[in-house]
């Protein structure tokens, strides 16, 4: 995949056309769709392949099981359509490696050290191995976050230039899309700021002016 806008929709809460709407408002300036539990328990599997003829979809089901069910998750999710699959880090090299091995060369996004608050209580604190150990497994890039940039910059440190980085918790959760992209991040996840904006263009074009200052 390819992040040369630097911007992922997260489309968690809008269903059926009004994601779908949404989505073609925004496609100009977007690198892909995000779709996670909540659009896919609404709407069914098939809503990747009808946002795929957007943008790439990037399926975030977060997966987070034994290496051979993680496996059998990612190939649905490709198989329906999905450009790139998220997984969880925590679960460890094997889970993470078969995963990634499972995206038939799609590509595979390891979570680090997520974007909330809650993220202090454990995550944060293995978050560097958790990335080395997704360069060793083959991912293509990992999820860090937006609402501290710093931690950007160290994961950044960790998987080199040639992974991506890309970085949720931008506007809603209080992350700036300029700071995220300046501190390391190849793309910002970015959902209710802009899918619960009156006008979903005109924030879109808020972030780009904000990665441009
Ligand atoms: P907004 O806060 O509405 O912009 O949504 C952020 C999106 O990024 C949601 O789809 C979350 O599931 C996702 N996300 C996080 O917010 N924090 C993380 O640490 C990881 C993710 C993710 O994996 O995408």
């Amino acid at each position: 995949m390819r992040f040369d806008n630097h911007i992922v929709l997260a489309l968690d809460d809008l269903a059926g056309d009004g994601a779908v709407e949404v989505a073609r408002q925004l496609a100009h300036g977007l690198d892909a769709i995000k779709v996670g539990y909540p659009l896919v328990l609404t709407e069914g599997l098939a809503v990747v392949d009808r946002l795929s003829r957007v943008a790439p979809v990037i399926c975030d089901f977060k997966v987070a099981d034994i290496p051979a069910v993680s496996a059998m998750i990612v190939q649905r999710a490709v198989r329906a359509g999905a450009s790139g699959v998220i997984v969880h880090g925590f679960v460890g090299h094997d889970s993470v490696a078969e995963a990634v091995a499972a995206a038939e060369g799609m590509d595979g996004f390891a979570v680090t050290e997520m974007s909330h608050p809650g993220a202090l209580d454990y995550l944060q604190d293995r978050s560097e191995e958790m990335a080395a150990m997704a360069r060793e497994a083959g991912a293509a890039g990992i999820i860090a976050p937006a609402t501290r940039p710093e931690r950007v910059s160290a994961l950044r440190g960790i998987v080199g230039t040639d992974m991506v980085i890309l970085s949720p918790g931008v506007g809603t959760q209080g992350g700036s899309a300029g700071t995220t992209i300046r501190a390391g991040a190849n793309a910002v996840i970015v959902g209710r700021s802009l899918y619960r904006s009156p006008d979903p263009p005109a924030a879109l074009q808020a972030l780009l002016d904000d990665m441009m200052a």
